[in-house]
């Protein structure tokens, strides 16, 4: 039986992780942690500051937990504001979390993120493995995560995995300070107001997955068997690329009154063009088995009909 300890737990990923793997493992075997407490928990919950090496052993230890899921980390254009802050908390949490997960001989995983490539990265079908040099501080934190993890397995035999995650759309917890966050945005204002203006640029392709599939690629990679796993800590996964003309295309479909102009942030359109226009995950499939349910117009179709539900409800 898993016991499953989670940092960052009422984030974007975290709060739908927690959810999911209570369904799966049992409630009482996955207990949520993060900095602050949230309004209400369906399971356990410990308050945790990741850069406290010492309290998340003990919650670990107290628990019994055999895996460690670490998504405590700030993204992209938060990090790119404060990169100090954002080496601190990010290094400082990973390897906060691996040090946990050597002594407690725990499983572990933590996100990487498309945001490990930089401008001189092949930009369409990213390889698997290909040059890495990033331009922004969140990169420099993935790209040094992917090779601690490698490390910790390597040089401990900590079982560590993970992937490297494109935008992520999700409808239950908004993202904070991504940026790819846009193509959450603008189902949002879609719903609320029929008009979104875009912060990216027309024309820039990004990966992209809705937050289903992102969830069930953690649970299939976390019961993979290890033999069959060669890049383990950092897999491309993808599920569509599209540039905001497309996603605003496909909510024109449900929704043909839906406009759209741009107003475009120099930061996170700088962001968006070092980043990949698509990746290359052949070395998920064949390893893992990674397969995505969700296609742009599936998960647009899902994305508002799921939020008029919730902010009808809300309004109400
Ligand atoms: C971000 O935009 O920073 C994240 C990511 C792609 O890692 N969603």
């Amino acid at each position: 039986m898993k016991k499953i300890m989670i940092t960052g737990a009422c984030g974007q990923i975290g709060s739908e992780l927690v959810e999911k793997l209570r369904v799966e493992y049992g409630t009482e075997n996955v207990l949520a942690t993060d900095i602050r407490k949230p309004v209400s928990s369906s399971g356990p919950f410990e308050v945790l500051d990741v850069m406290d090496a010492e309290r998340m052993y003990d919650i670990a230890n107290a628990f019994g937990a055999d895996t460690l899921m670490h998504m405590a980390a700030l993204l992209s254009a938060t990090a790119e504001k404060d990169p100090v802050f954002a080496w601190n908390l990010n290094m400082g949490g990973l390897m906060n979390a691996l040090e946990t997960a050597r002594k407690l001989n725990l499983q572990f995983f933590t996100p990487s993120s498309i945001g490990a490539f930089g401008p001189s990265t092949p930009k369409d079908n990213t390889p698997q493995d290909t040059l890495q040099r990033p331009t922004t501080m969140y990169g420099v934190n993935k790209v040094a995560g992917e090779l601690l993890c490698d490390y910790y397995y390597t040089h401990f035999g900590v079982d560590t995995r993970g992937v490297r995650f494109p935008g992520l759309i999700s409808n239950v917890t908004p993202p904070g300070g991504g940026t790819t966050d846009y193509a959450v945005d603008i189902y949002y204002q879609a719903v609320e107001k029929g008009h979104y203006t875009s912060y990216i640029a027309e024309g820039t392709y990004m990966d992209m997955m809705y937050m289903p599939d992102a969830l069930q690629a953690i649970v299939d990679l976390m019961e993979a068997d290890s033999d069959t796993l060669v890049h383990r800590n950092a897999f491309n996964i993808t599920a569509m690329s599209f540039t905001p003309e497309q996603i605003a295309a496909s909510i024109q479909k449900v929704m043909p009154n839906f406009t759209m102009d741009y107003d475009v942030d120099p930061a996170r359109q700088a962001i968006a063009d070092s980043w990949p226009n698509s990746l290359d995950d052949s070395a998920a499939k064949a390893e893992w088995g990674f397969k995505a349910a969700y296609d742009l117009d599936k998960m647009t179709v899902d994305m508002l009909e799921k939020l008029r539900r919730k902010l009808y409800r809300t309004a109400s």
